[in-house]
């Protein structure tokens, strides 16, 4: 079986920024005034009053401290709080593309490969600017890439499933040279109005190469040697928004927006992501002490303690299992790359590695990387 390797990476990170003492503010700022404006209901007991949240809650109980936004304008003013943006038009790239055009680049330039030696372009992200035509055949078009190009969706394990697809055309001799990007554009997702989840999210976009070894001249490749993906339906991860939503009688003002039972994702699918990480070490023959690093899904810091302690049987050290969520937020199926992108640099030729992805579907990615 030939062997195939991540042979570059890219990250698009937008310049706005919003800290969790700005959401907050801006959040509370909401509070009062619908407390105010419902204030006859609350006191008859018909309306339930909204409690304010806490910067101190949602860096203990997630690790985020800040995110990534493309558009901060409506966000934090309490009368939108939404991302305030123009419909795209037919002859402009959509958002989505914009980001994945910038961090290809990056990806591109790091495997030292051109457009044109691109013969497939994945798009792999938790949702889809428009259905069709294809966001990453308009990424095809705008870098002059050849071949053929799909967008697929597995949620938060889109990219490690599109890897392994990538891995799978490359083997199956359907392209040779594939790019794969992650443009999670997640902030007109979030309910800024949920007390919940208000927090969760930031937007980046990631992209990475891959290539049979044999055409690999990176010098910052990773070979993919071990590949298991899983999924599981779970209704705790949700997101009603779809084609058919202005037929339904019954409109749901919640319908666009991410929802979940946090508790029990974070019950059900650690034992799940645990199970196949190990699964896949014993099939490649590893052990805890064989394995550099960990790049884990980014939702959650207390969800990644708990599960390199499981794979590891101790506390990681500094970077063994980096971190990115603290300034990134969750990021979706872009998460688990950025901490690949900014902490594959140190692995010595040899040294392993564990690229692990979660979330809704549920889904878990799992894939083995060695240093080449
Ligand atoms: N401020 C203050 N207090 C709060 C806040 C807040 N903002 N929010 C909740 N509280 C309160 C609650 O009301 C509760 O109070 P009480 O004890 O009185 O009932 C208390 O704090 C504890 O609440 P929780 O039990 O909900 O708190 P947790 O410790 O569970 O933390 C988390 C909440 C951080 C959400 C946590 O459960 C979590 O991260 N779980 C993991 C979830 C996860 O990994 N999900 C994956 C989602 S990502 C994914 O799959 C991609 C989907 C597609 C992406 C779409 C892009 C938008």
């Amino acid at each position: 079986m030939k062997n195939v390797v991540i042979s570059g990476s890219g990250l698009f990170t937008p310049t706005s920024v919003i800290t969790n003492q700005e959401l907050v503010a801006s959040f509370n700022q909401y509070v009062d005034q619908f407390n105010a404006q419902h204030a006859n209901e609350i006191a008859q007991g018909t309306v339930e009053a909204l409690a304010y949240s806490s910067s101190e809650f949602i860096e203990k109980a997630s690790g985020i401290k800040a995110r990534h936004v493309l558009y901060k304008d409506g966000i934090l003013d309490p009368n939108v709080m939404h991302p305030i943006f123009n419909r795209p038009s037919e002859d402009v790239a959509p958002e989505m593309v914009q980001m994945a055009l910038a961090a290809a680049e990056q990806a591109m330039l790091q495997a030292n490969k051109t457009a044109e030696e691109i013969d497939l372009i994945i798009c792999a992200a938790s949702n889809m600017q428009r259905a069709y035509p294809a966001l990453s055949i308009e990424l095809q078009q705008l870098l002059g890439a050849s071949g053929y190009a799909f967008d697929m969706n597995v949620a938060c394990s889109s990219a490690t499933f599109a890897i392994s697809n990538a891995v799978n055309a490359i083997r199956g001799g359907t392209a040779k040279v594939v790019l794969v990007v992650n443009p999670e554009f997640a902030s007109p997702q979030v309910n800024y109005r949920s007390r919940d989840s208000h927090f969760i999210f930031g937007d980046v976009c990631t992209a990475t190469i891959i290539e049979a070894e044999e055409s690999c001249s990176s010098d910052n490749a990773f070979r993919i040697k071990g590949m298991r993906l899983r999924t599981q339906f779970s209704n705790n991860i949700r997101c009603e928004v779809g084609y058919t939503e202005h037929c339904f009688n019954d409109k749901d003002p919640l319908a666009p927006f991410f929802k979940q039972q946090g508790r029990k994702v974070f019950k059900e699918l650690l034992p799940l992501v645990a199970g196949i990480i190990q699964d896949e070490m014993a099939q490649q023959q590893l052990t805890a002490a064989d394995l550099k690093r960990l790049w884990l899904h980014q939702a959650n810091i207390n969800m990644n303690i708990f599960a390199v302690k499981k794979i590891l049987g101790r506390d990681p050290e500094q970077d063994e299992a980096p971190l990115v969520l603290d300034t990134y937020a969750n990021t979706a199926s872009a998460g688990s790359i950025i901490a690949f992108h900014k902490y594959k640099q140190e692995l010595n030729s040899g040294d392993h590695g564990i690229l692990c992805s979660f979330g809704a579907g549920y889904s878990v990615g799992c894939l083995i990387l060695q240093k080449c």
